[in-house]
């Protein structure tokens, strides 16, 4: 078996700290500790009890953890064999968790602030210890796990068998197999217009802007037939473009919308401070909270959900971009657009009609089933397009949510004229065939339409353009047969 944390691998516990640090705080009750066995509660004494924990859900030291009764973190529970074991559970900062003890095949029902609390009720069958944790994806790694110490001599024959109970509900049946769910027919489009680009600020003196986002979590449309639990900032992917200039102060509000499961919270990279806002942003759902901060840097900067698990939030849609305009703002172009690259996870392979679910394991091998120009499949050439007159010259925002993957961003038949590398408008790079964009890492791309016709968007690691990553720019106009004709075919060959 598993001691509590033994799993708590160091990036992880990074990304928890980093973004919870500060919250713990607030959200753990003053007494909590950090670890260590807890004594045998009053009861324990008696055998064949009825043991009663009561578990709230909260998060300490930068850890999410299960809180018992006298503020204890992860405490040890204790019973005999023959013992019916009562576990009340409660969500103390809203989000949807569980309890199983997988070994002893019982599970709690999930439970949130709108569930309510639940109570998970068995009886012990057989001596050891064996780890109880939160099923939910990610939430075991960030600390939800504990040890369940049963004390005496297995019953005999007693194979562990339907002794689980919840309240309110059917007893609890463990790790069947989950069965295929039909893609949600009321899933809706997240796909982010990649016009919905802010007017330009240009020349003006320095101002105090006031940006609310929500948090939204949705049944969205992946691909045709298929879709995937999306978490969002505004219903979106990626979320909406903020732009600002430098010099510029920004009061930012994050709401969490009331139905969410999950906490959320926002890092945006153009912060300076407070882990980008991640500190002092993580919101419970129906709860809303604010920074302000000055934009002291120009550049084109990612912002994300910074709430553990940070990559699965980020994977599900929870990124966008803020432009700080330099001093006296960008160049004038005729079409600006906003587009953004992201690798997703699922149960099942690519092209799987059925609603995804979020895979744990092939995110952190780096293996996706999916990657996407504005959170779905077909965002950037079904449902919308990039469109130019030939003459026109035209500015791609492009950014990488990721989580995992460097983008190889190219056009295909054109060649950028600038490239402000990094999303830096300190200086510029002209002439670029394809430019490296990092996860969480940026750049402007700008060139002017000299030809009509089609142009693929894609990462020129092209094995993606199957799993989902092609957009399209369409180019109107009269063609110049100067700068580019095909030949008639058939003639050449007769002449050899
Ligand atoms: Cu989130």
């Amino acid at each position: 078996m598993r001691t509590p944390h033994s799993r708590n691998f160091s990036l992880l516990a990074l990304a928890a700290a980093l973004a919870l640090a500060s919250l713990g705080a607030a959200a753990a009750p003053a007494a909590a500790t950090q670890n260590g066995a807890s004594p045998a509660p009053a009861t324990e004494q008696a055998r064949s009890a009825v043991r009663k924990y009561t578990l709230e859900t909260g998060i300490v030291n930068g850890k999410m953890v299960f809180i018992d009764d006298r503020g204890q973190a992860n405490p040890l529970l204790r019973a005999n064999v023959g013992d019916t074991v009562e576990i009340h559970l409660k969500s103390g900062e809203g989000a949807q968790h569980d309890i199983a003890i997988p070994e002893l095949k019982v599970q709690s029902q999930k439970f949130d602030a709108a569930s309510g609390p639940t109570t998970l009720r068995f009886t012990v069958t057989q001596a050891g210890k064996f780890a109880y944790y939160c099923t939910i994806a990610g939430h075991r790694q960030i600390g939800m796990e504990g040890v369940f110490e049963v004390a005496g001599t297995g019953i005999a024959g007693a194979a562990p068998k339907a002794a689980a109970r919840t309240s309110g509900g059917p007893g609890a049946e463990l790790y069947t197999a989950p069965a295929v769910r039909p893609a949600d027919a009321a899933a809706v489009s997240v796909a982010m217009d990649p016009a919905a680009v802010p007017t330009p600020i240009g020349a003006r003196a320095p101002q105090h802007l006031k940006y609310r986002l929500e948090t939204v979590e949705l049944a969205g449309k992946l691909d045709d037939g298929t879709s995937f639990t999306y978490w969002t900032f505004d219903r979106k992917v990626p979320g909406p473009m903020l732009r600002a200039r430098i010099g510029d102060t920004i009061e930012l509000t994050l709401a969490n919308a009331r139905d969410s499961k999950m906490i959320h919270s926002i890092d945006l990279h153009a912060v300076t401070g407070g882990h980008g806002g991640g500190e002092h942003t993580q919101v419970g759902p129906g709860q809303e909270k604010t920074i302000t901060f000055k934009a002291l840097n120009a550049g084109l900067f990612v912002y994300h959900c910074a709430t553990p698990l940070v990559p699965q939030h980020i994977s599900a849609g929870m990124y966008g971009m803020i432009l700080v305009e330099p001093e006296g703002g960008l160049a004038k172009v005729d079409r600006e657009y906003y587009v953004m690259q992201g690798d997703m996870y699922t149960t099942r392979p690519h092209g799987a009609r059925t609603h995804q679910d979020f895979d744990l394991d092939k995110m952190a091998a780096e293996l996706p089933d999916y990657y996407v120009f504005n959170g779905a499949v077909g965002s950037l050439t079904k449902e919308h397009k990039l469109t130019a007159t030939v003459g026109e010259t035209v500015r791609i925002f492009f950014g990488v949510g990721g989580p995992n993957k460097i983008s190889s961003f190219h056009v295909i038949g054109e060649i950028f004229d600038k490239v402000y590398s990094e999303g830096s408008v300190s200086s510029v790079k002209r002439d670029v065939q394809t430019t490296l964009v990092a996860p969480g890492g940026a750049t402007i791309v700008e060139f002017k339409v000299d030809y009509p016709g089609s142009y693929l968007l894609v990462d020129h690691a092209l094995s993606r353009a199957g799993k989902g990553l092609v957009g399209t720019l369409e180019v109107a106009g009269a063609a110049d047969a100067g700068i580019y004709k095909a030949h008639t075919p058939g003639k050449a060959a007769a002449t050899h």
